[in-house]
Protein backbone atom coordinates (compact mmCIF):
# COMPACT_ATOMS: atom_id res chain seq x y z
CA UNK A 1 0.00 0.00 0.00
CA UNK A 2 1.56 3.49 -0.58
CA UNK A 3 0.32 6.11 1.33
CA UNK A 4 0.47 9.77 0.08
CA UNK A 5 0.94 12.71 2.23
CA UNK A 6 0.34 16.80 1.89
CA UNK A 7 2.52 17.49 4.80
CA UNK A 8 1.32 20.43 7.42
CA UNK A 9 3.56 22.25 9.56
CA UNK A 10 3.08 24.59 12.14
CA UNK A 11 5.03 27.70 11.74
CA UNK A 12 8.61 27.07 11.55
CA UNK A 13 11.17 28.32 14.55
CA UNK A 14 14.53 27.36 14.28
CA UNK A 15 17.57 28.04 16.76
CA UNK A 16 21.05 29.28 16.80
CA UNK A 17 23.43 28.99 19.50
CA UNK A 18 26.12 29.90 19.91
CA UNK A 19 28.90 30.02 23.33
CA UNK A 20 30.23 32.92 24.44
CA UNK A 21 34.31 33.63 23.95
CA UNK A 22 34.14 29.75 24.38
CA UNK A 23 37.69 28.82 24.53
CA UNK A 24 38.03 31.81 27.25
CA UNK A 25 35.43 30.78 29.04
CA UNK A 26 36.49 27.06 29.19
CA UNK A 27 39.76 28.33 30.94
CA UNK A 28 37.42 30.76 33.21
CA UNK A 29 36.31 27.70 34.93
CA UNK A 30 39.08 27.29 35.96
CA UNK A 31 40.57 30.22 37.13
CA UNK A 32 37.74 31.67 38.34
CA UNK A 33 39.90 34.86 39.84
CA UNK A 34 39.89 35.53 36.18
CA UNK A 35 36.55 36.25 35.69
CA UNK A 36 36.30 40.03 34.33
CA UNK A 37 39.62 40.26 33.77
CA UNK A 38 41.44 40.68 29.82
CA UNK A 39 42.09 37.35 29.13
CA UNK A 40 43.03 35.88 25.54
CA UNK A 41 43.87 32.17 24.46
CA UNK A 42 46.63 32.24 21.71
CA UNK A 43 50.56 31.29 21.53
CA UNK A 44 51.92 27.85 21.40
CA UNK A 45 51.58 25.08 24.13
CA UNK A 46 53.16 26.87 27.27
CA UNK A 47 52.94 24.74 30.42
CA UNK A 48 50.86 27.08 32.43
CA UNK A 49 49.25 24.74 34.57
CA UNK A 50 52.36 23.58 35.51
CA UNK A 51 53.86 26.59 35.73
CA UNK A 52 51.79 27.88 38.33
CA UNK A 53 51.59 24.69 40.18
CA UNK A 54 55.13 24.76 40.86
CA UNK A 55 55.11 28.00 41.72
CA UNK A 56 52.13 28.00 44.07
CA UNK A 57 52.76 24.33 45.48
CA UNK A 58 49.79 22.92 47.45
CA UNK A 59 47.36 25.34 46.42
CA UNK A 60 44.61 24.79 44.12
CA UNK A 61 44.77 26.44 41.02
CA UNK A 62 41.64 28.67 42.06
CA UNK A 63 43.61 30.54 44.46
CA UNK A 64 46.67 31.58 42.34
CA UNK A 65 46.56 35.24 42.16
CA UNK A 66 46.22 36.94 39.06
CA UNK A 67 49.32 38.71 39.29
CA UNK A 68 51.35 35.43 38.57
CA UNK A 69 49.52 34.62 35.47
CA UNK A 70 51.07 35.77 31.90
CA UNK A 71 50.29 38.50 30.36
CA UNK A 72 50.66 39.66 26.52
CA UNK A 73 53.09 42.30 27.07
CA UNK A 74 55.50 39.82 28.03
CA UNK A 75 54.48 37.47 25.06
CA UNK A 76 57.49 36.68 23.10
CA UNK A 77 56.79 34.81 19.95
CA UNK A 78 54.29 35.46 16.13
CA UNK A 79 50.88 33.54 16.35
CA UNK A 80 47.18 34.75 16.58
CA UNK A 81 44.69 34.99 19.12
CA UNK A 82 42.32 32.00 18.80
CA UNK A 83 39.68 34.36 21.29
CA UNK A 84 39.19 36.65 23.75
CA UNK A 85 37.16 37.16 26.79
CA UNK A 86 34.54 39.93 26.50
CA UNK A 87 36.73 42.43 29.01
CA UNK A 88 39.25 42.06 26.65
CA UNK A 89 37.44 42.61 23.68
CA UNK A 90 36.63 45.84 24.72
CA UNK A 91 40.31 46.85 23.79
CA UNK A 92 39.50 46.11 20.00
CA UNK A 93 41.82 42.93 20.75
CA UNK A 94 39.74 39.23 18.65
CA UNK A 95 39.51 36.28 17.37
CA UNK A 96 42.61 36.19 14.37
CA UNK A 97 44.33 39.45 15.25
CA UNK A 98 48.23 38.65 15.84
CA UNK A 99 49.24 38.10 19.36
CA UNK A 100 52.00 41.28 18.70
CA UNK A 101 49.06 43.77 17.34
CA UNK A 102 46.82 42.65 20.75
CA UNK A 103 49.82 43.33 22.58
CA UNK A 104 49.50 46.55 21.69
CA UNK A 105 45.69 47.07 22.17
CA UNK A 106 45.84 45.56 25.27
CA UNK A 107 49.12 44.60 27.31
CA UNK A 108 47.69 43.83 30.34
CA UNK A 109 45.76 41.03 29.21
CA UNK A 110 46.30 37.39 30.33
CA UNK A 111 47.08 35.04 27.58
CA UNK A 112 46.20 31.30 28.48
CA UNK A 113 47.16 28.55 25.70
CA UNK A 114 43.73 26.60 24.68
CA UNK A 115 43.48 23.28 25.92
CA UNK A 116 41.78 21.55 23.61
CA UNK A 117 40.59 18.17 25.61
CA UNK A 118 39.10 20.22 28.04
CA UNK A 119 37.48 22.53 25.06
CA UNK A 120 36.07 19.29 23.69
CA UNK A 121 34.52 17.38 26.99
CA UNK A 122 32.55 20.83 27.22
CA UNK A 123 31.47 20.93 23.92
CA UNK A 124 30.27 17.21 24.16
CA UNK A 125 28.22 18.23 27.65
CA UNK A 126 26.97 21.50 26.64
CA UNK A 127 25.17 19.77 23.32
CA UNK A 128 23.82 16.82 25.10
CA UNK A 129 21.93 19.15 27.79
CA UNK A 130 20.52 20.30 24.51
CA UNK A 131 19.69 17.25 22.89
CA UNK A 132 17.99 16.32 26.58
CA UNK A 133 15.33 19.05 26.16
CA UNK A 134 15.14 19.36 21.99
CA UNK A 135 16.27 16.12 20.44
CA UNK A 136 16.38 17.71 16.57
CA UNK A 137 19.95 19.12 16.97
CA UNK A 138 22.51 20.21 14.32
CA UNK A 139 26.72 20.13 15.11
CA UNK A 140 27.81 22.67 13.41
CA UNK A 141 31.60 22.71 15.34
CA UNK A 142 32.94 22.86 18.32
CA UNK A 143 30.91 25.53 19.69
CA UNK A 144 27.44 26.22 18.09
CA UNK A 145 24.57 24.11 16.84
CA UNK A 146 21.59 24.57 15.21
CA UNK A 147 17.93 22.87 16.88
CA UNK A 148 14.84 23.09 15.58
CA UNK A 149 11.97 24.18 17.98
CA UNK A 150 8.86 23.73 15.89
CA UNK A 151 7.69 20.70 17.53
CA UNK A 152 9.33 21.27 20.95
CA UNK A 153 7.41 21.63 23.58
CA UNK A 154 7.73 25.67 24.42
CA UNK A 155 9.46 25.86 21.39
CA UNK A 156 6.86 28.40 19.80
CA UNK A 157 6.24 30.39 22.87
CA UNK A 158 7.10 33.81 22.92
CA UNK A 159 8.20 33.16 19.25
CA UNK A 160 10.87 30.51 21.25
CA UNK A 161 12.07 32.79 23.50
CA UNK A 162 10.59 30.80 26.64
CA UNK A 163 12.45 27.56 25.64
CA UNK A 164 15.50 29.23 24.54
CA UNK A 165 15.73 31.08 28.05
CA UNK A 166 15.39 27.20 29.26
CA UNK A 167 18.40 26.01 27.28
CA UNK A 168 20.46 28.77 28.45
CA UNK A 169 19.59 27.86 32.20
CA UNK A 170 20.55 24.18 31.29
CA UNK A 171 22.99 24.71 29.84
CA UNK A 172 24.57 27.30 32.71
CA UNK A 173 23.87 24.71 35.65
CA UNK A 174 25.25 21.65 34.10
CA UNK A 175 28.84 23.31 33.03
CA UNK A 176 28.89 27.10 33.94
CA UNK A 177 29.55 28.47 30.60
CA UNK A 178 26.79 30.98 28.91
CA UNK A 179 25.84 31.47 25.53
CA UNK A 180 23.46 33.13 23.14
CA UNK A 181 20.80 32.04 21.02
CA UNK A 182 18.75 33.29 18.03
CA UNK A 183 15.58 32.01 17.21
CA UNK A 184 13.97 32.32 13.41
CA UNK A 185 12.16 31.29 11.00
CA UNK A 186 15.10 29.72 9.35
CA UNK A 187 18.60 29.11 10.13
CA UNK A 188 20.34 31.53 7.95
CA UNK A 189 18.66 34.59 10.16
CA UNK A 190 18.92 32.51 13.51
CA UNK A 191 22.53 32.64 12.65
CA UNK A 192 22.28 36.24 12.27
CA UNK A 193 20.33 36.39 15.36
CA UNK A 194 22.48 34.49 18.02
CA UNK A 195 24.77 37.20 17.68
CA UNK A 196 22.40 40.47 18.29
CA UNK A 197 22.46 40.42 21.63
CA UNK A 198 26.09 38.69 23.10
CA UNK A 199 26.77 37.55 25.54
CA UNK A 200 24.26 35.34 27.50
CA UNK A 201 21.78 36.91 24.69
CA UNK A 202 18.47 36.04 23.65
CA UNK A 203 16.91 37.32 20.07
CA UNK A 204 13.69 36.39 18.72
CA UNK A 205 13.35 37.33 15.00
CA UNK A 206 9.86 36.93 13.41
CA UNK A 207 9.61 37.13 9.52
CA UNK A 208 7.80 40.67 9.48
CA UNK A 209 11.03 42.06 11.30
CA UNK A 210 13.35 41.24 7.96
CA UNK A 211 13.32 44.82 7.13
CA UNK A 212 13.78 46.13 10.29
CA UNK A 213 16.72 43.69 11.59
CA UNK A 214 18.60 42.24 9.27
CA UNK A 215 18.22 44.88 6.32
CA UNK A 216 20.71 47.60 7.74
CA UNK A 217 23.57 44.70 8.25
CA UNK A 218 26.41 44.81 6.55
CA UNK A 219 25.92 41.62 3.74
CA UNK A 220 29.30 39.98 5.25
CA UNK A 221 26.44 38.76 8.41
CA UNK A 222 24.91 36.45 5.82
CA UNK A 223 26.42 33.24 6.46
CA UNK A 224 28.14 32.25 3.20
CA UNK A 225 29.33 35.57 2.02
CA UNK A 226 32.72 35.35 2.99
CA UNK A 227 35.72 38.25 2.04
CA UNK A 228 35.64 38.24 -1.85
CA UNK A 229 31.92 37.91 -1.98
CA UNK A 230 31.93 41.02 -0.01
CA UNK A 231 34.53 43.21 -1.47
CA UNK A 232 32.77 42.06 -5.16
CA UNK A 233 29.46 43.60 -3.72
CA UNK A 234 31.18 46.67 -2.51
CA UNK A 235 32.88 47.32 -5.47
CA UNK A 236 29.05 47.02 -7.04
CA UNK A 237 27.70 49.66 -4.25
CA UNK A 238 26.13 47.20 -2.18
CA UNK A 239 27.25 47.03 1.45
CA UNK A 240 23.71 46.32 3.36
CA UNK A 241 21.61 43.36 3.16
CA UNK A 242 18.81 45.71 2.18
CA UNK A 243 20.56 47.11 -0.75
CA UNK A 244 21.43 43.71 -1.49
CA UNK A 245 17.71 42.66 -1.17
CA UNK A 246 16.83 45.60 -3.70
CA UNK A 247 18.54 44.12 -6.36
CA UNK A 248 16.75 42.21 -9.52
CA UNK A 249 18.11 38.64 -9.04
CA UNK A 250 18.97 38.88 -12.74
CA UNK A 251 21.11 41.56 -11.67
CA UNK A 252 22.82 39.46 -8.84
CA UNK A 253 22.66 36.09 -11.60
CA UNK A 254 24.78 38.17 -14.01
CA UNK A 255 27.44 39.08 -11.53
CA UNK A 256 27.51 36.28 -9.61
CA UNK A 257 26.56 33.17 -11.62
CA UNK A 258 23.26 31.21 -11.16
CA UNK A 259 23.52 29.12 -8.17
CA UNK A 260 25.39 32.51 -5.77
CA UNK A 261 22.85 34.98 -7.26
CA UNK A 262 19.91 33.34 -6.72
CA UNK A 263 20.78 32.26 -3.66
CA UNK A 264 22.49 35.65 -2.76
CA UNK A 265 18.37 36.92 -3.85
CA UNK A 266 17.07 34.50 -1.79
CA UNK A 267 18.79 35.33 1.38
CA UNK A 268 18.70 39.14 1.19
CA UNK A 269 14.93 37.92 1.45
CA UNK A 270 15.00 36.19 4.33
CA UNK A 271 14.41 33.13 2.71
CA UNK A 272 16.03 29.37 3.88
CA UNK A 273 14.24 26.38 4.04
CA UNK A 274 17.36 24.51 4.62
CA UNK A 275 16.23 21.15 7.48
CA UNK A 276 18.40 20.89 10.67
CA UNK A 277 19.54 17.86 10.17
CA UNK A 278 21.06 15.79 12.97
CA UNK A 279 24.40 14.68 11.91
CA UNK A 280 24.38 10.63 13.81
CA UNK A 281 21.15 10.16 12.03
CA UNK A 282 20.04 12.29 9.66
CA UNK A 283 15.74 12.48 8.87
CA UNK A 284 16.27 12.79 5.17
CA UNK A 285 18.55 13.62 2.65
CA UNK A 286 18.08 15.99 -0.25
CA UNK A 287 19.36 17.71 -3.01
CA UNK A 288 17.99 20.71 -4.83
CA UNK A 289 18.68 23.28 -8.12
CA UNK A 290 18.12 26.72 -8.56
CA UNK A 291 17.70 27.47 -12.50
CA UNK A 292 19.13 29.32 -14.33
CA UNK A 293 16.30 31.40 -15.41
CA UNK A 294 13.02 29.78 -14.94
CA UNK A 295 12.18 26.86 -16.92
CA UNK A 296 8.64 26.06 -17.91
CA UNK A 297 7.22 22.90 -17.87
CA UNK A 298 6.29 22.26 -21.01
CA UNK A 299 8.66 24.93 -23.11
CA UNK A 300 11.94 23.16 -20.95
CA UNK A 301 10.91 19.53 -20.61
CA UNK A 302 14.21 18.41 -21.68
CA UNK A 303 16.42 20.84 -19.76
CA UNK A 304 13.86 20.03 -17.00
CA UNK A 305 13.91 16.63 -17.46
CA UNK A 306 17.78 15.77 -17.35
CA UNK A 307 18.09 18.20 -14.37
CA UNK A 308 15.35 16.06 -12.56
CA UNK A 309 16.94 12.79 -13.18
CA UNK A 310 20.57 14.87 -11.86
CA UNK A 311 18.92 15.37 -9.00
CA UNK A 312 17.86 11.52 -8.35
CA UNK A 313 20.92 10.29 -9.04
CA UNK A 314 22.97 12.52 -6.31
CA UNK A 315 20.66 11.88 -3.72
CA UNK A 316 20.58 7.82 -4.33
CA UNK A 317 24.62 8.53 -4.75
CA UNK A 318 24.41 10.45 -1.16
CA UNK A 319 22.46 7.86 0.25
CA UNK A 320 24.62 5.40 -1.11
CA UNK A 321 28.08 7.12 0.37
CA UNK A 322 26.80 7.48 4.14
CA UNK A 323 24.98 4.22 3.55
CA UNK A 324 21.50 5.01 3.99
CA UNK A 325 18.37 3.84 2.80
CA UNK A 326 15.10 5.56 2.56
CA UNK A 327 11.27 5.13 2.20
CA UNK A 328 9.68 8.16 1.55
CA UNK A 329 10.76 9.72 -1.85
CA UNK A 330 9.59 13.78 -2.11
CA UNK A 331 10.02 16.71 -4.21
CA UNK A 332 10.00 20.58 -4.37
CA UNK A 333 8.94 22.79 -6.66
CA UNK A 334 9.41 26.72 -5.95
CA UNK A 335 7.63 28.48 -8.70
CA UNK A 336 8.77 32.15 -9.96
CA UNK A 337 6.42 34.04 -7.20
CA UNK A 338 8.61 31.96 -4.64
CA UNK A 339 5.69 29.97 -3.35
CA UNK A 340 6.65 26.42 -3.03
CA UNK A 341 5.02 23.15 -3.31
CA UNK A 342 6.16 19.81 -2.07
CA UNK A 343 5.05 16.31 -2.11
CA UNK A 344 5.93 12.71 -1.35
CA UNK A 345 5.63 9.47 -1.25
CA UNK A 346 6.20 6.31 0.89
CA UNK A 347 6.92 3.40 -0.90
CA UNK A 348 6.63 -0.45 0.60
CA UNK A 349 10.24 -0.86 0.97
CA UNK A 350 13.74 0.98 1.69
CA UNK A 351 15.51 2.42 -1.39
CA UNK A 352 18.72 3.98 -2.26
CA UNK A 353 18.55 3.37 -6.01
CA UNK A 354 18.51 5.78 -8.09
CA UNK A 355 15.67 4.58 -11.32
CA UNK A 356 13.31 3.73 -7.82
CA UNK A 357 13.88 7.26 -6.27
CA UNK A 358 13.60 9.11 -9.99
CA UNK A 359 10.46 6.76 -11.02
CA UNK A 360 8.68 7.52 -7.51
CA UNK A 361 9.53 11.38 -7.48
CA UNK A 362 8.22 11.80 -11.17
CA UNK A 363 4.66 10.19 -9.98
CA UNK A 364 4.98 13.09 -7.08
CA UNK A 365 5.37 15.60 -9.76
CA UNK A 366 2.25 14.53 -11.64
CA UNK A 367 0.37 15.79 -8.51
CA UNK A 368 1.76 19.34 -8.72
CA UNK A 369 0.15 22.09 -10.61
CA UNK A 370 3.37 22.69 -13.99
CA UNK A 371 1.58 25.85 -15.66
CA UNK A 372 3.45 28.41 -13.87
CA UNK A 373 7.46 28.96 -14.50
CA UNK A 374 9.72 27.15 -11.77
CA UNK A 375 12.53 28.36 -10.23
CA UNK A 376 13.63 25.72 -8.53
CA UNK A 377 13.79 21.90 -8.29
CA UNK A 378 14.20 19.47 -5.37
CA UNK A 379 14.32 15.86 -5.12
CA UNK A 380 14.16 14.56 -1.07
CA UNK A 381 14.28 11.21 0.59
CA UNK A 382 12.65 10.65 3.81
CA UNK A 383 12.32 8.07 6.81
CA UNK A 384 15.56 6.85 6.63
CA UNK A 385 17.03 3.71 8.20
CA UNK A 386 20.63 2.35 8.08
CA UNK A 387 21.43 -0.11 5.45
CA UNK A 388 22.13 -2.62 7.53
CA UNK A 389 18.95 -2.38 9.79
CA UNK A 390 16.87 -2.39 6.70
CA UNK A 391 17.88 -5.24 5.66
CA UNK A 392 14.84 -7.52 7.38
CA UNK A 393 12.65 -5.32 5.61
CA UNK A 394 11.61 -6.58 1.83
CA UNK A 395 13.41 -4.59 -0.59
CA UNK A 396 11.54 -1.70 -2.76
CA UNK A 397 11.37 -4.02 -5.90
CA UNK A 398 9.84 -2.09 -8.95
CA UNK A 399 5.98 -3.45 -9.67
CA UNK A 400 5.80 -4.01 -13.54
CA UNK A 401 3.24 -1.16 -13.54
CA UNK A 402 6.20 0.98 -12.14
CA UNK A 403 9.25 -0.61 -14.54
CA UNK A 404 6.85 0.03 -17.45
CA UNK A 405 6.74 4.30 -16.15
CA UNK A 406 10.55 3.73 -15.84
CA UNK A 407 10.81 2.99 -18.96
CA UNK A 408 8.63 6.44 -20.49
CA UNK A 409 11.00 8.93 -21.56
CA UNK A 410 12.04 11.61 -19.21
CA UNK A 411 10.34 14.23 -20.48
CA UNK A 412 6.80 13.10 -19.97
CA UNK A 413 6.82 13.31 -16.74
CA UNK A 414 6.62 17.13 -17.12
CA UNK A 415 3.98 17.50 -19.32
CA UNK A 416 0.41 18.77 -18.05
CA UNK A 417 -0.55 17.12 -15.08
P1 LIG B 1 33.39 31.67 17.91
O1 LIG B 1 32.05 31.19 18.31
O2 LIG B 1 33.55 32.31 16.60
O3 LIG B 1 33.94 32.71 18.98
P2 LIG B 1 33.82 32.70 20.55
O4 LIG B 1 32.95 31.62 21.04
O5 LIG B 1 35.21 32.68 21.10
O6 LIG B 1 33.21 34.12 20.85
P3 LIG B 1 31.69 34.58 20.62
O7 LIG B 1 31.17 34.92 21.97
O8 LIG B 1 31.79 35.77 19.74
O9 LIG B 1 30.97 33.45 19.97
O10 LIG B 1 34.42 30.48 17.96
C1 LIG B 1 34.34 29.44 18.92
C2 LIG B 1 35.74 28.99 19.30
O11 LIG B 1 36.44 28.55 18.18
C3 LIG B 1 36.56 30.11 19.91
O12 LIG B 1 36.39 30.24 21.31
C4 LIG B 1 37.94 29.75 19.52
C5 LIG B 1 37.82 28.93 18.27
N1 LIG B 1 38.22 29.73 17.10
C6 LIG B 1 39.44 29.47 16.50
O13 LIG B 1 40.16 28.56 16.89
N2 LIG B 1 39.82 30.23 15.41
C7 LIG B 1 39.05 31.24 14.93
O14 LIG B 1 39.42 31.92 13.96
C8 LIG B 1 37.79 31.50 15.55
C9 LIG B 1 36.90 32.61 15.05
C10 LIG B 1 37.43 30.73 16.63
MG1 LIG C 1 31.08 31.36 20.24
MG1 LIG D 1 30.91 29.84 17.11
Amino acid sequence: MERKSRTVTPRRRIAHLDMDAFFASVELLRYPQLKGLPVVIGGGRRKVDEMLVERYAGRPLSEVPPQAFPLLKDYVGRGVITTATYPARQFGVGSAMGMMKAAKLCPQAIVLPVDFDEVRRYSRTFKSVIREIAPLVEDRGVDEVYIDFTEVPGGQREGGRVLARLIQKSIFEATGLTCSIGVAPNKLIAKMASEFDKPNGISVVFEDDIQTRIWPLPVRKINGIGPKAEAKLHRLHIRTIGEMAAQDVDWLVGNFGRSTGAWMHDAAWGRDDRPVVTESEPVSMSRETTFDRDLHAVRDRAELGAIFTELCQKVAADLQRKGYVGKTIGIKLRYDDFRIATRDQTIEGFTADPRTIRQVAGQCLKRVPLKQPLRLLGVRVGKLAREGDAAAAPPAAPAPATAHRAAEPIADLFGPA
